[in-house]
């Protein structure tokens, strides 16, 4: 069989599909911006997996003012009242007004959303999309290829490459390892990260001596369970009846149990790569940071690198002038510094608040008079509603 061999031209590649890829997308191409995005999954695959549930109010107003809202109508899931609970005694959040824009939607919901609307505005999104390969990305006429669905070998030239395929994508792998500084940081431990079909009964997370719990909804029969654990732990050590026990234990009430739908365990870390970009390749989203989930930021920080991504391309693109471009990492890095400061302090202080094998007793009483200080000093409680909202 002769190798079909197809090569295409556009402004920018985007690589991968996920929170980061499409939102860039969608902004590119209502600017007039031509761009094509790959993803080497099945479409089907992409939309149903299931990670974040909010999106904070920097998302909100962001997608609001990029005219893009209707990325945010996701399965309505009943507000609860989620809260702290510490030694099995529930601590209401006091998140002040203005800034509680934050709305629940599902990771797969956005995901789908975003992908919705690029294929209705006449968007080239192009699925199951294997061996991509960046291409001379320090040259002025950048190329990406891969290998389509049906066989055929596909060139991509363009001015610039957005990496937005995750952490374990190909585009960091592109830049040499001597031009990137990696910052990271390994919590100690983990989290039994589960996905189960029951109402989220009690709503919030836990602060115990066995470690901390969490329970967040994820649709209106859906919930997302987060339970510590050591590092080393596997699934198979959590059947399920183990899952609820510790979670009636941690959260020291009767929790809803039923059927678990998956389970994996998630090592907590915090990893950042400078610069952000590399010659004509830009790094956005996973593919350039991590934070632990503890802090809810994953998303926020891949929406904010694609609009300040999106703004100089299109600035490029109209004015000629690129140093929106030239700039895009040092733009990026010291938002980015200040949201892993937030992701930092708030992962030690809830873990180190429960159970002492990590830190001792001594950075357990800290942790509890700084979580006290959240509910008792306005200032301390108006900068956490802001970091929390997103909007500091
Ligand atoms: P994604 O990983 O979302 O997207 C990358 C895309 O690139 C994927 O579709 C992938 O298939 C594709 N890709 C990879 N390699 C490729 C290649 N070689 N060629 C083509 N395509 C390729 N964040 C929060 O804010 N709040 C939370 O509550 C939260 N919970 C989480 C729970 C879990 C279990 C996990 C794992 C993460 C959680 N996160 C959370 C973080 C998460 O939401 C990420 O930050 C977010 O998905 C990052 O978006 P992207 O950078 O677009 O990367």
């Amino acid at each position: 069989m002769t190798e079909t061999h197809d090569k295409t031209t556009t402004t920018v590649v985007i690589i991968g599909a996920g929170v980061a890829g499409l939102t860039l997308g969608n902004f590119l191409l209502r600017n007039g911006i031509e761009c094509t995005v790959l993803e080497k999954h099945p479409r089907a695959h992409v939309e149903q997996r299931q990670r974040a549930g909010t999106i904070d109010a920097f998302g909100v107003r962001m997608f609001r003012a990029w005219d893009l809202e209707e990325v945010l109508a996701g399965d309505p899931i009943p507000h609860s009242e989620g809260g702290f609970y510490i030694d099995g005694e529930a601590m209401p959040i006091d998140v002040d007004d203005d800034n509680n824009e934050s709305l629940y939607c599902p990771q797969q919901v956005l995901v789908r959303n975003l992908t919705d609307t690029f294929l209705r505005d006449g968007g080239d999104l192009r699925y199951e999309a294997a061996d991509v390969t960046p291409q001379d990305i320090t040259g002025q006429r950048p190329a990406v290829r891969y290998r389509s669905a049906d066989g055929t070998t596909v060139t991509i030239d363009c001015d610039f490459i957005a990496g937005c395929d995750g952490f374990h994508g190909v585009s960091r792998r592109t830049i040499p390892a001597s031009a990137l500084t990696e910052y990271s940081h390994e919590y100690g431990y983990s989290w039994l990260s589960a996905l189960a079909a029951v109402p989220t009964r009690p709503s919030g997370m836990a602060i115990h001596e066995r470690g901390l719990a969490g329970m967040i909804p994820r649709g209106p029969h859906t919930s997302r369970i987060y339970v510590q654990c050591p590092v080393d732990d596997t699934p198979e050590q959590w059947p399920d009846q183990r899952i609820w026990s510790e979670l009636e234990a941690r959260f020291g009430c009767p929790v809803a149990s039923g059927e678990v739908i998956s389970k994996q365990i998630v090592p907590l870390r915090s990893v950042v790569f400078d610069p952000m970009s590399h010659g004509r390749l830009h790094l956005l989203g996973d593919a350039a940071h991590i934070v632990p989930p503890m802090s809810a930021k994953g998303i926020h920080l891949a929406l904010h690198d694609a609009e300040v991504f999106a703004r100089a391309v299109i600035r490029q693109a109209r004015e000629g002038d690129s140093s929106l471009l030239d700039s895009y990492s040092e733009t990026c890095l010291p938002h980015i510094w200040n949201y892993q400061a937030f992701a930092t302090w708030i992962t030690d202080t809830m873990h180190n608040a429960g159970f002492t094998g990590y830190e001792g007793e001594f950075r357990k009483q800290v942790a509890r008079a700084e979580l006290q200080r959240q509910f008792t000093s306005d200032s301390a409680n108006k900068l956490f509603s802001e970091l929390a909202a997103g909007t500091n």
